[in-house]
């Protein structure tokens, strides 16, 4: 595995390359060109420019996350044509810069959902936390506004303001598609851009539903094993894998995650590795990486990963918000730092035990 940070530009990220380098075992970032709209074709020289910055500070890019897919091509609509051509462009672009990892997401209007940005932990950390009955009692259009306070000034990936200002336009252009459509969808998107990312080696990674299951009655498809297993074969490409997000598939405590690993040997081609912490179950909070602070075992997980031989990038998932930081909520550096540390730590403990 490559241990990496997800990093989301000089412009955005409150912390930067030149502490990332000093993070032990951390030699590449995940990034992106976070103000590029989704649906856009990516400049060539913006790429580069990346690249050059990352490549300056002694760094490498291990791989994108995310490049955005436009709605029109979730929800089938006959403009989605246009918006895939953009999205090939994109990739034989990243390609030609010797970028061979995409992660990306097939989630209807909302990415991720949280319910609290700074829950506080008996130790003073705050952490991202969830609730189904914050969810419920909430109008999706509020979900933004409620939370918005506690952002400390970032933008977070998925919940740009500007989109959030059209949620209900967006709840009428999915409302005749459900998981069937879906998954319909994916797959067309899927053929159509296989061809390119075979010619220039480039892994898709899909990242799951967070949380694992329909939020606001939206379709949400990337959610346990029978569903990934089905996304795999039905474009049975190597370059159609997945982002493994123990944190996002982990919310379902149905999902077990080291089986859900083994099952994917060959098709994850990237990790998120954290921890949660259930309170019940469906109230969640972010807890930091060690398996004594939350509820999964991550030597477990670490070590289905091992086991399926994967080389791919992985990085520390959210942190919480420690030492008086203030950063993105989950993508402060301390805690990811912290996190980095004790998954290189098991991995170095699961490697030499197998010698
Ligand atoms: C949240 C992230 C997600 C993820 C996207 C991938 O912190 O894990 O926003 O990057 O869903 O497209």
């Amino acid at each position: 595995m490559e241990m990496t940070l997800r990093w989301y530009g000089s412009k955005y990220d409150t912390v930067t390359l030149e502490q990332i380098r000093q993070i032990p075992g951390v030699k590449s970032v995940i990034t992106t060109l976070y103000d590029a709209k989704a649906g856009d074709a990516w400049e060539a020289d913006d790429i580069r420019a990346l690249k050059s910055e990352v490549e300056a500070a002694g760094l490498k890019i291990a791989g994108i996350e995310s490049v955005n897919i436009h709605d029109a091509i979730k929800v089938g609509s006959p403009d989605r044509e246009k918006y895939i051509e953009n999205y090939i462009t994109t990739l034989e672009r990243l390609g030609k810069e010797d970028i061979h990892m995409v992660c990306y997401n097939f989630m209807p209007v909302f990415d991720w959902t949280r319910t609290e940005l700074a829950r506080k932990r008996p130790d003073g950390s705050t952490v991202l936390a969830y609730t189904q009955e914050a969810v419920d009692a909430i109008e999706p259009e509020k979900m933004f506004e409620s939370i918005s306070g506690d952002t400390n000034g970032s933008v977070m990936p998925g919940w740009e303001p500007e989109r959030m200002e059209h949620v209900k336009e967006l709840f009428e252009l999915y409302k005749d598609v459900d998981d069937e459509k879906l998954f319909a969808n994916l797959k067309y998107f899927l053929e159509r851009i296989m061809p390119t990312c075979d010619k220039y080696d480039i892994n898709m990674a899909i990242h799951p539903d967070d949380p694992a299951w329909s939020v606001f009655g939206l379709p949400r498809i990337i959610i346990n094993k029978e569903n990934i297993l089905r996304m795999m074969k039905m474009v049975d490409d190597p370059h159609n894998g997945v982002t493994f997000c123990s944190g996002s598939y982990g919310t379902n405590r149905e999902n077990d995650l080291p089986d859900m690993i083994r099952s994917l040997k060959g098709r994850i081609h990237f990790a998120h590795v954290r921890n949660l912490k259930f309170n019940s179950p469906t109230d969640f909070e972010e807890a930091a990486h060690l398996s004594s602070d939350g509820s999964f075992d991550m030597y477990e997980i670490m070590k289905a990963l091992y086991d399926i031989g994967f080389e791919g990038p992985i990085r520390p998932d959210h942190g919480r918000m420690i030492w008086g930081e203030k950063a993105m909520p989950g993508y402060g550096l301390y805690d990811r730092a912290l996190g980095a540390a004790y998954l290189n730590g098991l991995w170095e403990a699961i490697e030499k035990s197998r010698r």
